[in-house]
């Protein structure tokens, strides 16, 4: 089948997603087209099969602001046209669901039938689809979807319940990970951010307000006062700068590590022994499967799509958003007790292989062919 990919390409979960998806879709013999204004963060190798297809904005003046929907309905329409695309995959509601209509309706009027399926990431439907200056085009590109996904239950639900789908099916197709890749023995002992025996946090992200970057710095701090520990902090965003600040004033900051933007992260999670993540809502949080995977368990908060992934008191624990006391205990709890770590740790890896590619891609695959009859 032949198969157009629309994601962000900037870091984030559903950019490598989408990337993961398409590389795993050419291993098994797909014609992969990505689509996007830059190339995505985790497309680095090209195998045979994967393709990659800038979308140019054209930046006349009188724009304040560039209409990149156009420009990515016009490269989709460009790219199906030309390759014969079977299926376009949005990943991601805005504005690629809306992009890839348009795309689709001009196809359809020259007589080409190209199935349009979107993929739920999250905020996409929690904090961007749900406000009012982007809800009801939401609404409208996901009821013109030939099928939708959401990355987990929570988000299923949510989306159900935000919008108004006349009980058409959203399936749940979850995130995935390749275990073998995040192997901790593989890496272990690459990383050395502290004196030996000191133990070390991670937290990896965008930095965006949703994370709750302060939560992590005072979860941090408070298991620092019991502990020799480093908190080693991954990726970049609005709320990076404000983290080494709130740090300096609690008096941690020589014990905070800032690594920036990195590509791949098996190697440095594989040197972790506890990952946080007490963001206000995460659909699914991919970087904790990631973590998972590498045996990592993950302190964080309950009440979304995390529950999901991190099986509270197994493979990590999981308290109300904002509950820094109950984080760090459960932090401390872990790193001061070795067997209930590596039970800990043991357990993560478990439930990490129940989200393995080979599971979770095929699903995918029969979608397409449900909705294409190929
Ligand atoms: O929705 C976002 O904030 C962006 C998005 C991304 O591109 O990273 O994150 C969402 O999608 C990921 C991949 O499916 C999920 O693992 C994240 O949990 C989800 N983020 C939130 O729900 C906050």
């Amino acid at each position: 089948m032949k198969i157009g990919i629309t994601c962000y390409p900037t870091y984030g979960g559903s950019g490598a997603v989408a990337t993961e998806l398409g590389l795993e879709l050419a291993r098994r013999g797909h014609e992969i087209h990505f689509i996007s204004y830059s190339q995505p963060f985790r497309l680095t190798n090209f195998i045979d099969g994967v393709y990659f297809h800038e979308v140019k904005v054209n930046n006349y003046p009188l724009f304040e602001y560039p209409p990149y929907s156009f420009a990515l309905a016009v490269s989709m329409h460009e790219v199906a046209t030309r390759e014969g695309l079977d299926v376009i995959h949005a990943h991601y509601a805005i504005p690629h669901a809306t992009a890839a209509w348009m795309a689709r309706e001009m196809l359809r009027e020259e007589g080409r039938d190209v199935k349009l399926v979107t993929t739920l990431h999250g905020t996409d439907i929690t904090l961007v689809g749900k406000d009012p200056s982007y809800r009801s085009v939401t609404q409208f590109s996901l009821s013109k979807s030939d099928a939708l996904t959401a990355v987990s239950t929570w988000l299923r639900d949510r989306t159900v319940a935000e919008f108004d789908f006349d009980g058409r099916e959203i399936q749940v197709i979850p995130n995935f990970v390749q275990p073998r890749v995040y192997d901790r023995d593989r890496y272990a002992g690459s990383h050395v951010w502290g004196a030996p025996g000191e133990k070390v946090l991670m937290h990896i992200s965008n930095f965006r307000p949703v994370k709750r970057i302060p939560d992590l710095v005072r979860v941090f701090a408070a298991v620092r006062e019991s502990i020799p520990a480093k908190l080693v902090l991954v990726g970049d965003g609005p709320e990076r700068v404000a983290a080494g600040e709130l740090a300096e004033r609690m008096g941690v900051r020589k014990d905070v590590v800032m690594l920036g933007k990195v590509d791949s992260v098996a190697e440095l999670l594989a040197n972790a022994d506890l990952f946080l993540l007490p963001s206000a809502q995460e659909s699914f949080g991919l970087v904790a499967l990631e973590a998972h995977a590498a045996g990592v368990p993950v302190i964080g908060a309950g009440g979304s799509g995390l529950e999901e992934v991190v099986s509270d008191g197994e493979s990590g624990a999981l308290l109300p958003v904002g509950d820094v006391e109950g984080m760090a205990a459960a932090s401390i709890r872990f790193l001061t007790d070795p067997q209930a770590l590596s039970g800990a740790s043991a357990a993560a890896r478990e439930a990490a292989a129940r989200f393995a590619t080979g599971a979770i891609v095929p699903q995918y695959e029969a979608l397409y062919g449900q909705v294409t009859g190929l």
